[in-house]
């Protein structure tokens, strides 16, 4: 039985990588971080499900303590170390710009060094998180391996520190060591601050009822959205060919935040009508003329990546790997899974 060691494992990804792993019957041990209330709660049914089995353990540990990190990789010996674990909102990364490196940047170089001073080298597999943010502003798209890398934000500089830090180590010594450079993707397992998810909750509540005004930042903004579920199927694909490398995972298309507010109404039979111009725009409903969206300029960042569109030809090719799940059937699920929610607690 194979042994992964998933960092971040209460994310997002983290979660859905480890139900991955566990159907490919890996023994899988995630990183959880100490907090005052419960954060378990995307693993905790793979912990009650399969404990019986040992298939699934959770570790307290954090990526900004460099003795926890190796004395875990110490004891466990893993097979495989995803290190997902990051403070990965973008916007909370200008106010938090020192932890964020620490975490995102420092604490990929630790997990590195754990393998290289256990001697680790051709045992451990590593898959970094790396992330379209570290591509910043282009006019040219799609983005491929050989575009500059230029982040504009303190996130998106702290990844790219990960990203050669863990091309450094696997030529130094010869770990093997890989990253997936992946664009934006959502699912119903989203944080609630991310946008997709912010715009699916609102229109979600007004489904059921709830009238209220959705606040937002910079409607021009265009992101590559692809769904989680088969992104950490990449991954792991990553770690399973020959040759360590650097990948792309990317959907290839690219639509605004205005076009993710629009279709998401559209969704639930309502049209928006846009109206004004910059931080003075405002969506109406188009029936009642009611004003449903409105621009706040608190959700812009000092920075901003306008465009975002990753190539698609060399992940299917060297992984055979593609998107299937298509932008609207995600946002579908994403927004049926938060009605379902929502009409539950009521
Ligand atoms: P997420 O939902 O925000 O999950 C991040 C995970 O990291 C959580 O488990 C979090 O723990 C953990 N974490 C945060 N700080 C930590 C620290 N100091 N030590 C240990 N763990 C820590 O993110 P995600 O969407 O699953 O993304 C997974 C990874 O891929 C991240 O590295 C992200 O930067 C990267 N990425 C994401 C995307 C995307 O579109 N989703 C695209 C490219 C790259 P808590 O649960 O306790 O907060
Ligand atoms: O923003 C704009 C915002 O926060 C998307 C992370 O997983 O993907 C994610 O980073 C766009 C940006 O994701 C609001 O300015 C407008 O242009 O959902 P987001 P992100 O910043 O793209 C990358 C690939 C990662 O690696 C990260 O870890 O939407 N936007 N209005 C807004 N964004 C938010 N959050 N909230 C708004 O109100």
């Amino acid at each position: 039985m194979k042994k992964a060691l998933i960092t971040g494992v209460t994310g997002q990804d983290g979660s859905y990588l480890s139900e991955l792993l566990i159907s490919k019957n890996y023994q899988v041990h995630g990183i959880k971080r100490r907090s005052s209330s419960l954060n378990t709660q995307r693993v905790d049914h793979l912990f009650e499900k399969v404990q019986k089995r040992k298939k699934f353990f959770l570790h307290y540990g954090d990526l900004t303590d460099t003795s926890n990190l190796y004395n875990l990789v110490e004891k466990i010996r893993p097979d495989e170390i995803y290190n997902l674990g990051a403070q990965s909102h973008v916007s909370v990364s200008f106010e938090t710009p020192e932890y964020t490196a620490n975490a995102d940047a420092i604490g990929t170089l630790r997990l590195l060094e754990a393998i290289k001073l256990l001697k680790l080298n051709k045992k451990t597999k590593f898959y970094q998180a790396s992330t379209s943010e570290i591509f910043g502003n282009h006019k040219k798209f799609p983005l491929t391996l050989n575009t500059t890398f230029k982040p504009v934000s303190p996130y998106g500089t702290s990844k790219l520190f990960s990203y050669w830090i863990t091309k450094n180590y696997r030529d130094a010594y010869g770990i093997f060591a890989s990253n997936g450079i992946l664009f934006n993707h959502e699912s119903p397992r989203r944080g609630e601050t991310f946008v997709t998810r912010k715009v699916i909750s609102f229109v979600a509540k007004y489904k059921i009822g709830v009238r209220d005004v959705l606040y937002i930042g910079n409607l021009d903004a265009k992101r590559d959205w692809g769904h989680a579920k088969e992104y950490v199927e990449g991954m792991w694909k990553i770690l399973q060919i020959k040759k360590s490398g650097d990948f792309i995972l990317a959907s290839g298309k690219s639509y605004s935040v205005r076009y993710l507010i629009s279709s998401s109404f559209n969704l639930i039979g309502m049209k928006i009508l846009w109206k004004g111009k910059g931080i003075n725009e405002k969506g109406y409903c188009s029936k009642t003329n009611n004003l449903l969206v409105s621009v706040d300029k608190r959700y812009f960042r000092p920075n901003e990546i306008n465009n975002l569109v990753g190539e698609t030809k060399t992940a299917k090719k060297q992984l055979n790997w593609e998107v299937k799940i298509k932008y609207i059937d995600l946002i579908k699920e994403m927004l049926d899974e938060e009605i379902q929610k929502l009409s539950k607690k009521n």
